[in-house]
């Protein structure tokens, strides 16, 4: 019996972590078996905790390991004092996730600081925002080489290696250097900006080029495809070759337009449970039967809370029958506390829900209430279904997989009305939401007083029309997308379903 099959069965009965020095494991006995073609999936933050599989990374890469039977690589969460190259393992529902600890020096400079402090304000536009600091890419650079050497001691040639996000756009160079014959994939969860605004990334040129040891890179919409294609042609030299692939020196690159999805009858389903019904009643009983607008956010500068919030005020100064009639929720939990600026947001929406509060409440109503917390799935599911309206306004998102969901909560009887940012990737696919420039903060007023009032026939001609797309470009729809161009694999995850 191979050692894959010992380990699944030691962990499906003890459900433990395992600790194994991932140096030490030697070829012919792989931690997973090579000859099966396993998809192993590579992300900073995984799954392997059940209550975290409700982020939009999260949902996606699950529902598709669990269905491939495939493997998660990550981070375990953990920051040591020093992180050795110990690799540990769990076996949950058929998906192996394989984790290691960061060090507190890499936390702050690899997570905190080039991740977060710089590509992601970057990779949104927010250049004003981006800690431009060198010491930070040192640390990316030494856990890309440490994922990529962990990744090298697990997998095997027939394996597909589909790496996520913006923490990993050097793995595949790293692979490379050590001669990984497997095939990789690249998945881009946040937009890909202009390239004058990329070339500000002092690292621009030798990320651009790492990008093209892919064989292949999803991005979210066309927008994020053309800045793309144009950062290689115009910085690298790359020649468009057919519709999807530009060669960039000796390479073939596939590019592809893959915009994420969701299981929308599933979530409607869950948008009818138990602990969904109780959400809402409870928020019901805070209601009083007036019109409840709800925003659902991780609290980040990308998704446009002071400038929402700023709307919901204008909305109270413009429309004065809204006054005792509609309320605001807006549950935004703490993500990322430590980084200054998210500090900075969290004393902004207190003061400006503190303001409108103050101008317009009353003592039966409260005309925007907002929660720092966190709500389970079901409960998100049920809040959505019982709002009039749902405002995703973001600046800037990759996609928005709330504005999604919103629409797979609705009753189709009696639908609410979406509110969204013409700069949320899910806008390209959306358009029969009411589309805003979350920047006009009149026209955001103007947006959501229609949607208050909008006849139920609209309602339910644009819900129906949303929720067509939602179902037919759902998930696996945007798997299978991404899959496409990788033969091998393709049969392979498709023989699982
Ligand atoms: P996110 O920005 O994290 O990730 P997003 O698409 O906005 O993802 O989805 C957020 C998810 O978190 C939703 O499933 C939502 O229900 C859940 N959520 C949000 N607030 C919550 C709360 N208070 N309590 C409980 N759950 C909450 C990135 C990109 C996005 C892209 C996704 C997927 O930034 O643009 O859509 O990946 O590719």
């Amino acid at each position: 019996m191979c050692f894959t099959s010992n380990l699944s069965i030691i962990l499906a009965f003890t459900g433990v972590l395992l600790d194994i020095s991932y140096g030490n494991i030697m070829p012919e006995t792989p931690l997973f078996d090579p000859k099966k073609g396993r998809l192993i999936a590579v992300s900073n933050r995984t799954a392997v905790d059940p209550n975290a599989r409700a982020g939009g990374l999260a949902v996606a890469l699950w529902d598709t390991l669990v269905e491939t039977k495939g493997v998660w690589v990550g981070w375990s969460g953990r920051v040591k004092d020093y992180a050795g190259n110990k690799l540990q393992t769990k076996l949950d529902d058929g998906v192996e996730f394989a984790l290691c600890d960061m060090s507190k020096i890499q936390y702050e400079e690899f997570y905190l600081g080039y991740s977060n402090s710089v590509l992601w304000p970057l990779l949104h536009n927010r250049l004003d925002l981006a800690v431009l600091d060198n010491k930070f890419y040192e640390a990316y650079c030494e856990i890309n080489e440490k994922f990529a050497e962990i990744i090298s001691g697990i997998s095997g040639k027939d394996d597909f290696i589909w790496v996520h996000d913006y923490h990993f756009f050097l793995l595949a160079s790293y692979f490379r250097q050590k001669n990984l014959e497997a095939k990789t994939g690249f998945f881009l969860h946040i937009p890909f900006p202009a390239p004058e605004i990329f070339r500000a990334l002092p690292q621009h040129d030798i990320i651009g080029r790492a990008l093209c040891d892919y064989d292949v890179i999803g991005l979210q919409t066309d927008n994020d495809v053309r800045n793309f294609k144009r950062f290689l042609s115009e910085d690298h030299n790359g020649e468009v070759i057919s519709d999807e692939q530009m060669k960039v020196g000796d390479r073939i690159i596939t590019i592809r337009h893959c915009p994420i999805g969701m299981n929308a009858p599933e979530f409607s389903e869950t948008a009818n449970s138990k602990m969904a019904k109780d959400a809402a009643e409870s928020l019901n009983r805070f209601l009083g039967g007036r019109q409840l607008i709800i925003g659902v956010d991780r609290m980040d500068y990308s998704k446009g809370l002071p400038q929402r919030f700023e709307a919901v005020g204008r909305l109270f100064d413009s429309y004065p029958k809204t006054h005792g009639n509609v309320s605001f929720t807006q549950i935004a939990p703490p993500s990322r506390s430590i980084v200054d600026e998210y500090a900075h947001l969290r004393e902004t929406l207190d003061q400006l829900a503190g303001r409108i509060n103050g101008d317009y409440g009353d003592l039966d109503w409260i005309p925007i209430r907002y929660l720092a917390r966190s709500y389970s799935r079901e409960e998100i599911a049920g809040l959505y279904k019982m709002a009039d309206v749902c405002l995703v306004t973001p600046l800037q998102d990759g996609m928005n997989l709330v504005a999604k969901e919103f629409i797979a909560a609705q009753d189709p009887n009696d639908p609410g009305v979406l509110v969204l940012s013409q700069f949320a990737g899910a806008s390209e696919q959306m358009n029969d939401a009411l589309i805003v420039n979350p920047h006009d903060t009149d026209s955001v007023a103007d947006a959501i007083s229609q949607a208050l009032k909008m006849p139920i026939d609209e309602r339910k001609t644009r819900w129906a029309a949303l929720y067509k797309n939602i179902c037919e470009e759902d998930i696996v729809w945007w798997r299978k997308r991404f899959f496409a161009p990788v033969k091998t694999i393709t049969s392979e995850i498709a023989a699982t379903k």
